[in-house]
This record gives C-alpha cells, structure tokens and sequence, in this order.
C-alpha cells in the first residue's frame, strides 16, 4: 500500500476549537500514524471538517478512517469530498467507522480532500485518516 500524504490538515468547523481548547487534540492527529493520539474538537460540536492538502495531485482509492476507540463509537454517519479545482464532490459516504472503517472505490485523484462528519451521538475522536492507492 502507497500512502498519500496529506500536510497539515486544517480544520474548517467555523468557531469551534479544540476539545478543552487543548492543542493536544488537533487534526493533525490523524496523519502521525499513532493510534494513541486522535482529533477531538469541543463537546457539542458533533459535524465537524477536516480538510487535507495534499502534496499535488494525488490518486487514491481507499481511504482508511479510525476512531479511538477507548472513547467508543461515536460517529454516525460520515462522508469525503474531493476537490474539482471549482468545488467540493463527494466521493464517498457511509455509517459508523468504529476501530477501522476501510472505503474502496473508483480512483479519486485530487489535490485537496475533505472528511466531513454528518452525524455523531457527541463530538467524535478520530485516530486516523489515510488514503491508498491500489494498484488493480
Ligand atoms: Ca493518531
């Protein structure tokens, strides 16, 4: 499996910080491949985004999500969006992640992706997003 590498993900959930305020929960959290560190934004927020820049043009079609699970199974419902250059396009969709939630599909290739929680019983706490590419 090739990993695409995202960069800094910055978050995009307008006025809505980091549970406790604490920098420890960022989103970069999700990309340092440590299953002990998640993204956790503030209680109540239950929709937030992520959204990651890739290095350049980028083609993937797996997508790899975790939550941390000592905090239960918190997400509902969740989707991605690629970027056309002009929008946003979402690409996949599903319910629950739980320990690993693995999404296959057609190749996306972009340079900009976007996870977006749709629904959560409360503010989700996610280990890890990945992207892979798999040669068929
Ligand atoms: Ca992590």
């Amino acid at each position: 499996m090739k990993q695409a590498v995202g960069r800094e993900p910055r978050r995009r959930s307008a006025g809505a910080g980091l549970h406790g305020g604490d920098p420890a929960y960022g989103a970069a959290n999700v990309l340092d491949g440590d299953r002990n560190t998640y993204w956790c934004p503030d209680d109540g927020v239950t929709t937030p985004e992520i959204v990651l820049t890739l290095p350049g043009e980028t083609t993937f079609d797996v997508v790899s999500l975790r939550e941390h699970l000592p905090l239960g199974h918190r997400v509902d419902e969740w989707a991605m969006d690629r970027w056309t250059g002009e929008a946003w396009e979402e690409f996949a969709r599903g319910v629950s992640i739980g320990a690993r939630r693995l999404w296959r599909g057609d190749p996306v290739t972009t340079e900009k992706v976007r996870l977006r929680i749709v629904k959560a019983a409360v503010c989700p706490a996610l280990t890890e997003l990945g992207l892979h590419f798999l040669a068929k």
